[in-house]
């Protein structure tokens, strides 16, 4: 199993955390919630309104997310539904534990520190006026912004 973090539109509550939790795709087990030790630009980008990760580290906000152990299976099928490597790169980066919130209670399953490594889906393949977009620091596709997330069905 390996862990991931994700800050977008793969979170609960998002327009595709169903893919994480449909079978067919492999296994996705939560853990918990955290955030990026280190800073990123993320924003909300193309006219698909995409977030995007901007693998800059030391600007913009640490980024809040979910942290999911998933098996190989899934890991594949996420790599190839973001678009990895082209669109977005998967790198490991640390993150702060703000709760651990998963079922698995046994010793192994449980935290040990307070950080993680974890894969995350970030961006080296931007575009230079994406730097001028509004930097968050939580993602919500239904957020105040207006940009809701439009599905890949409805392109
Ligand atoms: N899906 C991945 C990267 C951005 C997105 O929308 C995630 O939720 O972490």
């Amino acid at each position: 199993m390996h862990n991931i973090f994700v800050y977008g539109t793969l979170k609960n509550g998002q327009p595709n955390y169903h893919r994480m939790t449909d079978p067919k795709n492999g296994k996705a087990i939560f853990k918990g919630t955290g955030r990026t030790m280190e800073k990123y630009p993320l924003v909300i980008a193309q006219k698909e309104n995409i977030p995007f990760l901007m693998n800059i580290p030391g600007t913009g906000h640490h980024i809040a997310g979910e942290i999911y152990s998933v098996d190989e299976q899934m890991l594949q099928f996420l790599d190839e539904f973001e678009g990895c490597p082209d669109m977005y790169q998967r790198t490991i980066k640390r993150i702060e534990i703000l709760e651990w919130g998963g079922k698995d209670n046994s010793p192994e399953g449980r935290a040990a520190a307070n950080t993680i490594e974890c894969f995350v889906y970030s961006t080296t393949s931007y575009q230079p006026e994406w730097l001028n977009l509004p930097y968050l620091n939580s993602y919500d596709s239904y957020g105040t912004h207006g940009l809701c997330y439009i599905d890949r069905e409805d392109r």
